[in-house]
């Protein structure tokens, strides 16, 4: 590989920075059941400490998304104990994830519930949210919105959207200079017939009616199958409206599989979007990349590195583009002159390259190997079997 492009490439990984979602650490399963592993985090001491693990072998992962619900019951009261594994671990806390789903109160939605005490319950939870977030100085609020119906007639569609509408208002109202309102967006699951930010477009729309720090947040694993993922990408930076990423792969529905495990070019497709809309504009763009992954079966903690060693290898080959040339194929209908811009970027073999860019930085050259020499999955395997196998798992 010649020298400028090992520079661009070297570039690109320096700022990449992937936030992991603390959920992705703790033992979760599909509606069936879970498949409890020895080592999974169960508070949120444990969750800092295997990001930290994490973050140490591949050095892009310095913030960790937090679930309120999860990981700060006691909602403001638990900010202290937040801020001190912050510190002992060197992991600052990410997105704030506020839960509006698990309540036996939204088993009919959450803001856009008929009932205006449950929607007054979910707001408020929400502008508890806000004031976390600016307590730990997060600045992102990162709800998803479950609401939705199972059968046809059973719910107003466009009351539902006036609810909506009045709710992120008054999120927005609640936020403090700097910080953002990523609106999530998901077709389906847990509700079978409608969504109620089901799509961009709806995500989109409410964010412009919630105000100018409402942004819109791309979770790869709702979408249904083959819809283009980098054209809704495309659009959102044209319109300066994309927010954030969370990233999983999927191949039916939002299977929350590690990102890259089914279709890589997926994901250098929508790298390749962004690093273009750069080179054009000479806009960094202000996205943050999560990670929003379950691992049930594989290791949590060695899921999220090779989640984090894919992520770098994808958005390297993306800095592999050859941006000018394909500029000047696209003008001219070059058509596989222009494909081939990013088919060569994309069947690069990068790994070497970045072996030699993480050693440069004082970080090992193969993070998975040197995540197993480290001994840490033994001692949490004994440490933590006793806790995890007490848990319950069953569906009915
Ligand atoms: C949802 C959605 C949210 C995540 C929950 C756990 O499908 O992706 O972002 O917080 O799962
Ligand atoms: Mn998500
Ligand atoms: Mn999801």
């Amino acid at each position: 590989m010649d020298n400028k492009l090992i520079e661009k490439a070297w570039k690109a990984l320096d700022r990449l920075r992937i936030e992991l979602p603390s959920w992705g650490f703790a033992n979760t399963g599909t509606r069936f059941g879970k498949f409890v592993q020895p080592a999974a985090a169960t508070t949120i001491a444990e969750k800092f400490s295997d990001a930290a693990q994490v973050h140490q072998v591949t050095g892009a992962c310095p913030s960790l998304a937090l679930h309120v619900q999860w990981d700060l019951p006691a909602g403001s009261a638990d900010v202290g104990n937040v801020q001190a594994l912050s510190r002992k671990y060197g992991i600052r806390p990410g997105s704030i994830n506020p839960n509006v789903f698990q309540n036996q109160d939204y088993k009919y939605g959450s803001v856009g519930n008929p009932d205006p005490a449950i929607r007054r319950k979910a707001l408020d939870h929400i502008l508890d949210c806000v004031k976390i977030a600016d307590l730990l100085q997060s600045r992102d609020l990162s709800p998803w919105f479950a609401d939705g119906s199972n059968y046809p007639g059973s719910q107003n569609i466009r009351k539902r959207i006036e609810y909506f509408a009045e709710g992120v208002r008054e999120i927005h109202g609640a936020l403090k200079p700097g910080q953002r309102f990523l609106i999530e967006y998901k077709p389906f699951e847990p509700a079978f017939y409608h969504t109620d930010i089901a799509d961009w477009g709806m995500a989109y729309l409410l964010a412009k009616k919630a105000g100018p720090q409402a942004l819109v947040l791309v979770d790869t694993g709702h979408h249904y199958p083959s819809q283009n993922i980098e054209q809704i990408v495309a659009w959102l930076l044209h319109e300066g409206m994309i927010g954030g990423f969370h990233f999983n792969d999927r191949r039916y529905a939002d299977d929350d599989l590690t990102m890259g495990s089914i279709d890589p070019y997926q994901v250098f497709r929508i790298f390749h979007e962004i690093r273009n809309f750069e080179w054009e504009t000479g806009h960094r763009a202000d996205i943050a990349f999560m990670i929003d992954q379950s691992h049930n079966l594989k290791g949590k903690i060695e899921a999220m590195i090779q989640t984090v060693a894919t992520a770098m290898e994808l958005y390297a080959k993306a800095a592999l583009v050859d941006q000018a040339a394909l500029a000047k194929h696209q003008s001219k209908c070059a058509l596989i002159n222009a494909e081939a811009c990013l088919k060569d970027a994309f069947s690069t073999d990068v790994r070497p390259m970045i072996r030699e860019w993480a050693q440069s930085k004082g970080l090992p050259a193969d993070p998975m190997d040197a995540f197993r020499q480290s001994g840490y999955q033994q001692r949490i395997d004994a440490e933590r079997h006793e806790r995890n196998m007490a848990a319950v798992s069953s569906y009915a």
